[in-house]
């Protein structure tokens, strides 16, 4: 039974700062939810930015979201399958219905004693992992950066483009660290339909994919950018539900999917679209949104599908962190562990929540 959901908010800097086409992040700002049951409680992570940049949500206003919208339609017997039919006739704020999902999913496992791995029908034990480079100062920055990561043992390397600071990057990783690197960019949204002759000039560097190269919104352009290039285009900020998905699919506007639970509305509904792609032969790899060790643990159980056949933005905590919120995740010969217990598996260490504060607390009847 749901008792209480509580609003849990902190912040916690990045090791490095983070740049992309849209912005640099130096910190993450938090938005737990706690579902409190009788025996058990469960949480969820708010993907959400401070900004909205990525996407058009941003962390305060899920705040207001999750309390005016969200909390309202839960009663005592709630359940995340429940939540997710409740709440579909609000449009968008898919990260705001995500966290909530995830902790009442989380706290209905645990009363079951069964894991998310287990319960979403994961295959993997443990999940290969890439990592995400940011836009560097310098060629030199960035070769020297991409060498710690691979010491490390990371499979797959994302570099993050924008216009202007693309080609010659892929170029001298390529050049640096040879033709077996498994090598792939990410946009952001930063190009527009008429930037395909610019970078067809990646095709040269067999990459494994382009993620997002056009605005969210302009699937048609991804369309035509598909045919115009080699290289294989993935998309992430377009795909925002299983519609979105197939529509994505039917249109040949990707090859390849970007699954980000946070990004369509939950883990429920990130299932249906990689079986979906599973089912179409569409290969998903799961994104990250620098999420501590509670979004993390659950990334990886969703990781652990079969269908996500492709190293996915699911690094260590110490790429991320000097220190996580829940027991650190770490990288063993280029995997990452998927938790197995009960639950997401981990929980919010009671030294690091201390730094948080309870913002809200609504009993459910
Ligand atoms: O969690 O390792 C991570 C970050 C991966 O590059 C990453 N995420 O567009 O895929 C993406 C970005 C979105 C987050 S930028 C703050
Ligand atoms: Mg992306």
């Amino acid at each position: 039974m749901l008792r209480a959901i509580e609003l849990w908010r902190g912040r916690i800097d990045l090791v490095s700062p983070f740049r992309t086409s849209f912005g640099v992040d130096t910190a993450r700002d938090l938005l737990y939810i706690r579902a409190v049951g009788d025996d058990h409680s469960g949480w969820g992570e708010c993907v959400a930015g401070t900004e909205p940049n990525y996407s058009s949500e941003y962390l305060e206003n899920c705040v207001g979201v999750v309390t005016r919208f969200l909390v309202p339609v839960l009663r005592s017997d709630s359940t995340a399958e429940s939540f997710v039919v409740s709440v579909a006739p609000i449009r968008g704020n898919f990260m705001s219905k995500a966290c909530v999902e995830a902790a009442l999913l989380d706290l209905q496992l645990r009363e079951k004693n069964l894991s998310l791995a287990r319960y979403l029908g994961a295959t993997k034990t443990r999940v290969a992992s890439g990592v995400s480079v940011g836009i560097q100062n310098s060629l030199d920055q960035l070769v020297k950066v991409v060498g710690q990561y691979l010491e490390q043992g990371y499979l797959r390397i994302k570099l993050k483009i924008e216009p202007g600071s693309d080609i010659e990057l892929v170029r001298v990783v390529r050049r640096e660290f040879g033709d077996n690197l498994m090598l792939q960019v990410d946009a952001n949204a930063a190009y527009t339909a008429g930037d395909a002759s610019h970078l067809r000039k990646l095709d040269q560097f067999n990459l494994l994919l382009i993620e997002q190269p056009l605005p969210e919104d302009d699937l048609f352009g991804h369309v035509e950018l598909a045919r115009a290039i080699a290289t294989p285009v993935c998309l992430d900020e377009s795909i925002t539900s299983l519609d979105t998905a197939r529509s994505a699919i039917d249109l040949q506007a990707c090859s390849i999917i970007n699954i980000k639970p946070g990004r369509v509305g939950g883990y429920l509904e990130a299932k249906k679209i990689h079986d979906l792609c599973f089912e179409r032969g569409i290969p998903v790899w799961c994104g990250g949104m620098l999420e501590t060790g509670i979004g993390r643990a659950a990334n990886l159980a969703l990781a652990a599908l079969p269908g996500f056949t492709l190293p996915g933005d699911t690094s260590a905590s110490a790429r991320y962190f000097a220190r996580d919120v829940t027991e650190p995740f770490i990288l063993e010969d280029g995997h990452v562990a998927v938790p197995d217990t009960v639950g997401i598996g981990v929980e919010p260490l009671p030294e690091m929540l201390e730094k948080f504060e309870k913002v809200a607390e609504f009993r459910t009847t």
